[in-house]
């Protein structure tokens, strides 16, 4: 079991780094960067698709909001779409197939535990109550590589000010679907299914935690975690969780996917440090997925001047793993 339970992640872990692996995906990004130059736009090609039955798609591409500026191109759909963690579909980056058996109507977001008012709300409906904004947010997996998104969604502020947490919540609980007929992942017993991740209730007010229900100007792909995923910028990608069907406002820090499997090497609050190393890898620099390029890794991902004050007080915790 413990050996099957080191393979799950250290497959994800090697495919960041062979060399072969890494020469071959270079060439394959050289002839598909032209192609996708045309997808900063907002124009389609393929990028995983989203369910046709989804009524909210006139939503879509909402309005930008400017406050979140970067420092480098776009990274196109494309190349996004066939690189991808997502082990609910496999633990390899080419998901994007298997993903297309994931279905996203009917999909109900349940919002419970130490709130006011708990509801559940169908994702049409969740898209219409709570007005929708595009975002250019920069993505770093622990992995060592990042990319750059444009997200459509609305801040996770927003839903928790419907529900009103009472004064004993102090995390938000994060659950994705859990279904081995549809999922073909879920039928490896050696991960603790359902895929579960957590912030605290200060992170999870920041106006940068985002809950996204589009990308690229369109509903949610599939391989991106549709109909609704979260993006916190300023933390490793595995925070950011996928295909979201329920929301616990709870008194106790949960126990997260990765952490579970790994707690010496994924941890709770996994914010991002060039200084602070991975067990098994350095975190200095970053593969920019699509160019071949390596760049330095900045604190918080360089959202520290928007994040830090979150982790004031906070230093003796393991706040970069
Ligand atoms: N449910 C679920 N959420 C998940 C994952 C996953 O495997 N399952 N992978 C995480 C990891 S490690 C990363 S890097 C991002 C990848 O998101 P992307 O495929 O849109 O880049 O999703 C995160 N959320
Ligand atoms: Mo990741």
């Amino acid at each position: 079991m413990p050996f099957h339970r080191r393979r799950g992640w250290e497959i994800a872990a090697c495919e960041a780094t062979p060399e072969s692996l890494f020469l071959n995906r270079r060439a394959f990004l050289r002839t598909s960067v032209a192609a996708g130059a045309l997808l900063t736009t907002g124009l389609s090609e393929f990028g995983g698709t989203a369910d046709a039955e989804g009524s909210s798609a006139s939503l879509y591409p909402a309005k930008t909001n400017s406050t979140y500026s970067l420092d480098r191109p776009l990274t196109p759909e494309r190349v996004n779409a066939h690189y991808n963690n997502f082990y609910e579909f496999g633990a390899t980056k080419n998901v994007a197939e298997a993903a297309e058996s994931l279905r996203t109507r009917p999909w109900t977001l349940k919002v419970d535990g130490l709130v006011e008012a708990p509801r559940d709300y169908a994702i049409d409906d969740l898209e219409r109550t709570f007005p929708l904004e595009e975002r250019l947010y920069r993505h770093r997996c622990v992995e060592a590589w990042s990319m750059t998104i444009p997200w459509t969604g609305f801040p996770l502020r927003a839903l928790l000010d419907q529900v009103r947490p009472l004064s004993g919540a102090r995390y938000v609980r994060m659950e994705t679907f859990h279904d081995a007929k549809m999922a073909p992942g879920q039928r490896q017993f050696w991960y603790p299914w359902p895929y579960v991740e957590g912030l605290t209730i200060a992170e999870a007010g920041h106006d940068l935690a985002f809950l996204v229900t589009g990308a690229y100007g369109k509903p949610l792909g599939k391989v991106f975690g549709a109909p609704l995923r979260l993006a916190v910028p300023w933390k490793y990608g595995f925070k950011s969780i996928k295909s979201i069907t329920r929301i616990s406002l709870v008194a106790e820090r949960p126990k997260t996917f990765w952490e579970q499997l790994q707690a010496s090497e994924y941890g709770f609050w996994a914010n991002v440090n060039p200084a602070v190393a991975h067990p098994r890898w350095s975190q200095a620099s970053e593969e920019v997925i699509g160019t071949g390029e390596r760049r330095p890794t900045l604190l918080f991902n360089g959202y520290g001047e928007q994040v830090a004050s979150l982790y004031a007080g906070l230093q003796k915790e393991v706040l970069y793993r």
